[in-house]
């Protein structure tokens, strides 16, 4: 009879050959269809909010990486278990394997871009799954009286039959060299499906964006944006630097010669955009700063870009937005969902469909080939990337992604300062030292930063210029250091002279609230 750690081997290695398989296939149809990214995309739907918040706060970028670990390592549990019920009856083992693959299917069927042919990783991965098991199971014994030593684990009531009767014996030998062949046949699979579905990018359609000069250029920047102090968050965020939020595990690509924009809904004339026709429009360059609902106080979720793209509004007055709508219902290639007021996008302010951060084509991760933006929301409720769908309809009637997940409906960006330098904990020189950081209160503008030590007398910070109310703002402060503990807070004050609230409040559900407070040594 097969024992335990060989029927758990056996089972590992079967689910890397449908593992390896899957993920040659998906290289040919899309990644995304590649099962356990699927499995981890249902999971992440799924999840709820609070412990989804807690993954976004506590692993911040690496959530996806963990979450596809933890996918694996079920699966990994699994497959011994089938593994091990296929040594005593192979049937069990497939069973198994079946019910694994169906999982895998539904994941894929049920994302909300699914395709039939992204049944095909899951159904050609089970299939040689099922192979690997049957051929390792059946390897690793053999009739009890055929010539060669038994091994020690030669059962007395062996499970194991072979046909025609013969009890079966199992050979350690004979698994090992199975499972080094199938090893080699799933790493290989599996590293052929990554490079060709790798290849399948939209990078050279990217690279080929010749981007339009804009009909609305931004003002040059003022010279004293950035104070140039080593150490505090420079004003203009690289577009490598620059946070990125995605509920997707695989990022999609989206091909822009295929790429349109759908306006539809509570409008008059329902219109739809090509990437070419929207390149011809009037495009609109600004500087923004865009920050994340999850973006504690003090917390990196929150970049300055400079943007370019086509008014949203301008669009919506193209296809006649009728009186009684108040949301934009906006869907990405992902099927993820935002929902922003309508009053917000057509009050004049740089609401774009943006085609370009910083001077290039967007990248793939924020969004290529279209994004929105809209200066004074949160990320969540506005700045939907790969977006092709913009449904004109009323908050009573529509709910976006993070509604139903404990996020509000409706959420302005609360004016929030943080402190860059020093940073929280560390120990610094006595003597003239620069506390400095940024504040932001979109599309108000920022108008005062006050710091206080050791909870004394607030005192104004110094600020930089800006370009306009929807950036952040840099602020510094001249501290004459003392030996000892030191405790720092700031607060911003924005432009309709509302002072930031000492109130903490965690991000749910519209964002956190409170004083970034940091601790130094001087010594
Ligand atoms: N398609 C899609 N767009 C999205 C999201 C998403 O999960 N999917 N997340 C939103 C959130 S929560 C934020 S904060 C911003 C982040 O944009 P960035 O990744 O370019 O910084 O994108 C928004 N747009
Ligand atoms: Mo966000």
């Amino acid at each position: 009879m097969v024992p335990v750690w060989a029927g758990a081997v056996t089972g590992l290695v079967a689910a890397g050959v449908a593992l390896g398989t899957a993920l040659l296939v998906s290289g040919f149809v899309r990644l995304e269809a590649f099962p356990v990214l699927a499995v981890g995309d249902a999971t992440v739907d799924v999840t709820p909010a609070p412990i989804k918040d807690w993954a976004i706060s506590t692993l911040g970028e690496s959530d996806r990486a963990v979450l596809v670990a933890g996918v694996l390592v079920v699966l990994a549990g699994f497959a011994a278990f089938i593994g091990v019920q296929a040594g005593r009856r192979l049937a069990w083992g497939l069973a198994g394997l079946g019910l694994f693959g169906a999982i895998g299917i539904l994941a894929v069927l049920t994302r909300p871009d699914a395709r039939l042919t992204d049944v095909l990783p899951t159904l050609v991965g089970v299939a040689a799954g099922a192979g690997a098991l049957t051929w390792l199971t059946r390897r690793s014994t053999r009739p009890a009286d055929s010539t060669g030593p038994l091994v020690e684990h030669s059962a007395e009531r062996p499970a194991v039959m072979w046909p025609g009767g013969a009890p079966a014996v199992f050979d350690r030998r004979r698994l090992l060299t199975g499972v080094t062949g199938s090893v080699v046949v799933a790493g290989a699979s599996a590293l052929i499906g990554r490079e060709i579905g790798g290849r399948r990018t939209v990078d050279a359609a990217r690279t080929r964006v010749a981007l339009p000069a804009p009909r609305f250029p931004a003002k040059p920047l003022p010279a004293g944006a950035d104070l140039g102090i080593k150490g505090l968050t420079p004003f203009v965020t690289s577009n490598e630097a620059f946070y990125r939020v995605h509920t997707a595990l695989v990022v999609p690509q989206v091909d822009p010669a295929a790429w349109k924009l759908r306006i539809h809904g509570m409008v008059d004339r329902p219109i739809e955009v090509t990437y070419a026709e929207l390149l011809k429009m009037p495009l609109t360059e600004a500087d923004i700063t865009l920050t994340c609902v999850s973006n504690e106080v003090g917390g990196p979720l929150v970049g300055n870009a400079r943007w370019l793209g086509v008014r949203m509004a301008e669009m919506l007055r193209r296809s006649g937005v009728r009186a009684d709508a108040d949301m934009l219902l906006s869907t990405s290639s992902d099927g993820f969902t935002c929902g922003t007021p309508l009053d917000v996008v057509m009050d004049g302010r740089d609401a774009l469909f943006a085609i370009a951060m910083n001077g290039e084509a967007l990248p793939v991760e924020h969004g290529f080939p279209v994004r929105q933006v809209v200066p004074g929301l949160y990320g969540y409720v506005s700045a939907t990337k790969w977006v092709v769908d913009v449904k004109v309809t009323r908050f009573d009637r529509d709910e976006a992604y993070w509604t139903p997940r404990g996020w509000a409906a409706q959420a302005p960006i609360k004016t929030q300062s943080r402190i860059d330098l020093p940073r929280a904990g560390d120990t610094i020189k006595p003597g003239r030292t620069a506390i400095a950081g940024v504040a932001w209160a979109q599309h108000t503008g920022v108008d005062a930063v006050e710091v206080r030590i050791d909870r004394g007398e607030w005192r104004q910070a110094r600020l930089a210029q800006v370009p306009g109310p929807d950036t952040w703002r840099q602020w510094a402060f001249d501290w004459d250091a003392t030996p000892g503990e030191h405790t720092v807070e700031v607060r911003a004050t924005d432009a309709a002279g509302r002072t930031q609230t000492e109130r903490r409040t965690r991000p749910t559900p519209d964002g956190a609230s409170g004083w970034h407070t940091i601790t130094v040594t001087v010594a």
